[in-house]
């Protein structure tokens, strides 16, 4: 089978769920990696926009993370991807939707939630909260939840969104663990790079080459 591409940036961490499921299934990807706000090489053929990450793999190309592990999983035959019981893999399914759709675009916005936005978001912790009954080995799951973690607490150390997630021992354990896991590990960037680059980003400063 071809080699999977995968465009993003540096640190990425929608990237760094596809690496780290990469990294468990022992695929080598062809790596496009630019600086944060470059446009990777050969990416505007696939994407004019630029967007990131994009995986191209054979003759599709995919825009969304969450659909890239289902799609390598399928394609290396990733046994672990979800549990085999029906309403616990749909619980999976559902926590990432929520971590993609609720929790995460908080690391992209500088205020603080607003009090409904809170309450929403402690609603969809208490979801991923029932997600702890099952262990945090290597799944589509933890690779999707990790990174996001991390960047949570690298990014938005003083948010009330990482504070509500520290607050709930048993899901911090659980993330914690996930974030642990050796291939989430071996695929994370260095954290002060990574926090530095959120900072220029921030400031919209572009990078040194
Ligand atoms: N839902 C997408 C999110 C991708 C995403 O937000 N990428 C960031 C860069 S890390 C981005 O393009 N942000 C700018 C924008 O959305 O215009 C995924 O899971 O792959």
């Amino acid at each position: 089978m071809v080699a999977p591409a995968l465009y993003a940036d540096r640190g990425c961490p929608f990237a760094h769920r596809v690496l780290a499921l990469l990294d468990e299934l022992g695929v080598a990807p062809e790596l496009r990696i630019a600086l944060p706000g470059d446009v990777p090489d050969g990416l505007r053929a696939f994407s004019p926009t630029g967007r990131i990450p994009l995986l191209v793999h054979g003759d599709i190309a995919i825009g969304e993370s969450r659909v890239m592990l289902e799609h390598l999983a399928e394609a290396y035959d990733f046994d672990a991807a979800f549990p085999r019981d029906l309403a616990r893999r749909t619980r999976h399914r559902q926590a990432m939707a929520l971590m993609d759709g609720v929790i995460g675009p908080h690391l992209f916005r500088a205020g603080p939630p607003n009090a409904k936005e809170m309450a929403r978001l402690e609603e969809c912790l208490d979801v991923l909260g029932e997600l702890t009954a099952d262990p945090p080995a290597p799944s589509l799951l933890a690779f999707h939840l990790a990174p996001t973690w991390l960047r949570f607490q690298w990014w938005r150390p003083e948010s009330p969104v990482t504070a509500a997630i520290r607050a709930r021992t048993k899901l911090r354990a659980w993330l914690d663990a996930a974030a642990a896991l050796p291939s989430v590990k071996r695929t994370a960037p260095d954290a002060a790079e990574n926090i530095a680059d959120f900072e220029h980003a921030r400031a919209g400063e572009k990078l040194p080459a």
